[in-house]
């Protein structure tokens, strides 16, 4: 009885031994199922840029070394934020692997960070997708090794609780496994990863701000951006193309809420990878990419110009940051696009631009009282002006000028007659506001044009006179 604590202790250490050399050889048990046939360090990319392909034919071992960094940077034009980011960007780096390959992951945790961090790779087979393996506290470096059993177009995350904030703060990115025959080849490749911020301060407010649960409770993200920034590829920017090129885009959408709608704007996708993996879909113009999914999108651009890409949610787009553009250099090709070959001003049967009574030239022009304009100018600003200018004389933002209060058309020697006699276009400035549309000549007597000048020089604040049918043909007469 007493012999059996002394011999207890060699068979737990044997069993330690064991679990140690097991534990430590991963890469070994990969060769049971076929050769590793080389030993490389992974390329990774900052987006939009993407790396080469792995052009190799045999299953290899490769390195990523990836190093979270908690730092503040751009979210839009004088709008700072404190990213958690994989490898000291947002979106992280696009790491690319073959089917087959043994990925050896060393993810390092900076030790200026303040908090633990962990990587969740969607290629990945086993627990948490490396979750717990790579689970990392602030100085520490971890490592795990994964066989990419499947080929497709993968995110990663982090995955330490509270998992949708490190999300949400910026721990995402893209692993693509390729097929182990490779991807057909292309001329260009880009990486973008659509995501969504949820911050104290509302869209655009200028200085530092940061994460506000409440919001991200509701899904209801301030800014939805591609590429970690409000147009983070526009601009200087934008990704490059020439005409005749091929592109495949390798998109990722981690939300952390949202569905994207992803779209470009003035292409078609010839080829969708559908959800990142294998199913080819063709001919497509919008295509859905879940939160935590992918897309693989192929297209030929056949014709310059900027393609402008979207979440085609499009407020999230115009008004959040969805946005980003591929300018595509080179010859016109007016056998498939023309540009504008026409632009003439349209006046169809009815319509508020038509003329009421076409002008009587010949008959002689009546003079009413100030009274009398007023009331019949009201009449025809509503059923030829107020389209544009609005009932109250307001206008439109970005596109009609107000009359209602307007510097500029109290400042006009010919009282406004020549606008309305002969139209107006090119660029305006109203109460210090450019305006830079086309107002289309309007056919009305002159006696109608005094009527509708009178009333809007006379209404909504406006103070001006009476304006006769005489002044009018005086201005007719000079012509334009
Ligand atoms: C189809 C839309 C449209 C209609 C209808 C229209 N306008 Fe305009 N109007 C415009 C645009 C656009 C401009 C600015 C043109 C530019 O940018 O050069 C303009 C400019 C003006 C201006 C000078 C700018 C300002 O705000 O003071 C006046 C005055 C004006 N319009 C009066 C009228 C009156 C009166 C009528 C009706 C008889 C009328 N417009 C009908 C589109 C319209
Ligand atoms: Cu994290």
């Amino acid at each position: 009885m007493k012999t059996k604590t002394p011999s207890a202790l060699p068979r737990v250490v044997f069993c330690l031994l064991l679990l140690f050399l097991a534990g430590c050889g991963p890469a070994e048990r990969g060769e049971e199922d076929e050769p590793v046939g080389g030993y490389h360090e992974a390329i990774l990319t900052h987006a939009p840029e993407v790396p080469p392909p792995t052009g190799y034919t045999t299953t290899q071992k490769v390195i990523v070394r990836m190093e979270v960094v908690e730092k503040v940077m751009r979210l839009a034009d004088g709008v700072d934020y404190t990213f958690w980011t994989f490898g000291g960007k947002v979106p992280g780096q696009f790491v690319r692997v073959r089917e087959g390959d043994m990925v050896e992951f060393y993810l390092d945790n900076h030790p200026d960070n303040k908090l633990p961090h962990n990587i969740d790779l969607h290629a990945v087979t086993g627990p948490g997708g490396g979750a717990e393996a790579s689970m990392t506290a602030p100085g520490h470096t971890t490592q795990f090794t994964f066989k990419a059993l499947n080929p497709g177009l993968y995110v990663y995350h982090c995955a330490t609780a509270p998992v949708g904030m490190h999300i949400a703060n910026g721990m995402y990115g893209l692993i693509l496994v390729e097929p182990r025959e490779g991807l057909p080849e292309v001329d260009k490749e880009f990486y973008i990863m659509q995501s969504e911020f949820y911050t104290k301060e509302d869209f655009g407010t200028p200085g530092v701000t940061s994460f506000d649960m409440q919001k991200a409770l509701d899904e209801n993200p301030d800014y939805v951006v591609f590429n970690g920034s409000v147009g983070a590829n526009m601009g200087d920017q934008a990704m490059q193309v020439n005409v005749g090129e091929t592109v495949r885009l390798y998109v990722g959408n981690i939300g952390p809420s949202l569905v994207s709608s992803f779209h470009v704007i003035g292409e078609i996708f010839d080829k969708v990878y559908v959800e990142g993996g294998t199913l080819v879909n063709e001919n497509v113009q919008s295509t859905a990419i879940p939160a935590g999914g992918s897309a693989i999108i192929e297209f030929k651009c056949e014709v310059p110009g900027t393609l402008t890409v979207v979440d085609h949610s499009v407020f999230r787009a115009f008004n959040k940051g969805a946005i980003a553009q591929i300018h595509v250099n080179g010859e016109e090709n007016v056998a498939v696009f023309t540009g504008k070959q026409k632009d003439a001003v349209y006046l169809p049967e009815g319509s508020a631009v038509q003329s009421i009574t076409p002008a009587a030239e010949d008959k002689p022009v009546p003079e009413r009282s100030f009274n009398e304009r007023m009331e019949l100018g009201k009449i025809l600003y509503e059923g030829n002006c107020a389209a544009c200018h609005q009932k109250n004389g307001q206008g439109l933002p970005g596109a009609f000028p107000p009359v209602a209060g307007s510097d500029y058309l109290m400042a006009r020697t010919d009282k406004g007659a020549g606008i309305i006699l002969f139209g107006l276009s090119g660029e305006i400035h109203v109460n210090g506001v450019a305006y830079d549309g086309i107002m289309p000549r309007m056919m009305l007597s002159d006696d109608e044009i005094a009527n509708v000048l009178t009333y809007v020089r006379n209404t909504w604040g406006n103070q001006g006179d009476l304006v006769s049918a005489a002044e009018v043909a005086a201005v007719r007469a000079k012509g334009e």
